[in-house]
């Protein structure tokens, strides 16, 4: 078996069909929708969402709240704001990888038993792709090494390019 036992998984396609514990979007610090990945899951959701988020106050870039998947076949959604790229040098690394340690502490705390996650930050904000797979990848290699929930990650990737850079950073951190 390998070292992660199955615990970490790449798919392609769309996060809104996923029929998981919880998936997580990749938004911003108003909580009220947007394009891209945030856009779809909105439109999956259904209106409840957003009334859920208003209530929420929004988010801060690095952190992340939840709500119920309403529509979703997702029983709770974790709304992880990730920073816009700038360049590398204010903190985008940090703030990236901060996202998915809180998005992995409040899946753990809702025994969610399996999360998925879109390429946060790699699409409207601009972060390089390679960069923001390995950060991904390794924050989730190291959370499943320390902690027995969620028994699985699942990085959902839209496109297959994609998919092919987080298998390649999987089996470089199987081979650690
Ligand atoms: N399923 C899985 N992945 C998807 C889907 C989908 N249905 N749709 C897009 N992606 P982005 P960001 C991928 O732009 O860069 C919004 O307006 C996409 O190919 O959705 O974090 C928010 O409100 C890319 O790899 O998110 C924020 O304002 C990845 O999801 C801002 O965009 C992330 O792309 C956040 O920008």
């Amino acid at each position: 078996m390998s070292k992660f036992g199955e615990r970490i998984h790449v798919h392609t396609g769309d996060i809104t069909r996923l029929a998981v514990d919880a998936i997580v979007n990749a938004a911003n610090s108003s909580l009220l929708g947007g394009g891209g990945v945030d856009g779809a899951i909105h439109r999956a959701a259904g209106p409840e969402l957003e009334f859920e988020c208003r209530m929420l106050n929004g988010c801060k870039v690095g952190e992340a709240k939840l709500t119920k998947g309403y529509h979703l076949p997702a029983r709770y959604i974790i709304h992880a704001v990730g920073p816009v790229w700038q360049g590398g040098g204010k903190g985008e690394a940090g703030l990236l990888a901060s996202c998915y340690i809180r998005s992995l502490e409040i899946a753990a705390a809702r025994d969610c038993r399996t999360v998925a996650f879109p390429a946060i930050s790699t699409g409207i904000y601009r972060y390089p792709k390679n960069e923001a797979t390995q950060i991904a990848v390794g924050i989730a290699g190291t959370f499943v090494g320390q902690n027995s929930t969620p028994e699985t990650v699942i990085f959902c990737c839209f496109d297959e390019p994609t998919a092919q850079l987080y298998r390649q950073a999987v089996a470089a951190i199987e081979g650690c």
